[in-house]
């Protein structure tokens, strides 16, 4: 213990955040660090997160930096093996990759996004569960997307892996009750971040633009972190099993009002 910490000083429980680098994965490393959280940022992009960790840090809260591939079974058991402890397990990493007809799409495309949204998700909560019970109150978030309800045209490689994280999330919860963990999943649809759109496009900004062009507001990273730590501050009792949000002028994946 570290001189000046009293020995009964409340020790604060700890939220790891995967993609915690940019957009909704940032955004919810600072809202839980506002509540009081040790936030544990993990992403592959280690100045990113390190930055984003000084930040917190400056403003009075506890905040570490792990770089991790959340695909890499191997580093997520070793980044497991070092926590002390985890409250908290936002799994947040993913992304699309393209935007093709399944006649036209690159089955490593497929490949990549069952990857990191699937694969990603699970070797994070496989490894950080008994973590979680040994809690007392565990929460495990899975932010998925409107694209693991309801499939639209070009969508199929991401939709497919989203559908797979809220396949893992609703089996997850049903394995586990009984146990002191909740799973909560965070569906969100249009959401106007850096880096979802230029990352799905092959960092073609004109393409990217073009997904929000008319829209009057968009969601943001803020928006949905809002949310994710809304539903995490509820009593451990309650568990907010879905939450499905998009902005106003969003009606559904396919129906998006442009002004
Ligand atoms: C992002 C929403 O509509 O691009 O997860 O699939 S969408």
């Amino acid at each position: 213990m570290s001189a000046g910490v009293a020995p009964d000083a409340p020790v604060a429980p700890v939220a790891v955040v995967t993609g915690a680098s940019s957009g909704i994965g940032a955004a919810t490393a600072r809202r839980l660090a506002a509540e009081g959280y040790r936030v544990v940022l993990t992403a592959r992009r280690a100045e990113r997160i390190a930055a984003v960790a000084d930040e917190l840090k400056r403003a009075g809260h506890e905040a570490e930096p792990r770089t991790l591939d959340v695909t890499d079974r191997d580093a997520v058991n070793a980044f497991a093996a070092g926590l002390d402890r985890c409250d908290v397990l936002i799994n947040n990493a993913g992304g699309a990759f393209g935007l093709d007809s399944v006649a036209a799409g690159d089955p490593e495309d497929w490949r990549a996004m069952y990857d990191v949204n699937v694969l990603g998700v699970l070797h994070m909560t496989q490894a950080l569960l008994p973590a979680l019970v040994a809690s007392g109150a565990g929460t495990v978030v899975v932010v998925s997307s409107t694209a693991a309800l309801a499939t639209y045209e070009g969508g199929g490689g991401y939709v497919a892996a989203k559908h797979g994280a809220h396949v893992l999330a609703e089996t997850l919860r049903l394995e586990i009750v009984g146990r002191p963990v909740r799973v909560i999943e965070i569906a969100p649809g249009m959401v106007r971040t850096e880096e979802f759109s230029l990352t799905r496009f092959g960092g073609d900004a004109e393409r990217a633009a073009k997904v929000y062009e008319g829209v009057a507001q968009p969601l943001t990273a803020e928006d949905v972190a809002d949310t994710i730590g809304w539903a995490v501050s509820r009593p451990p009792h309650v568990n907010v099993d879905l939450l499905v949000l998009r902005p106003r002028a969003q009606a559904s994946n396919t129906k998006v009002h442009r002004e």
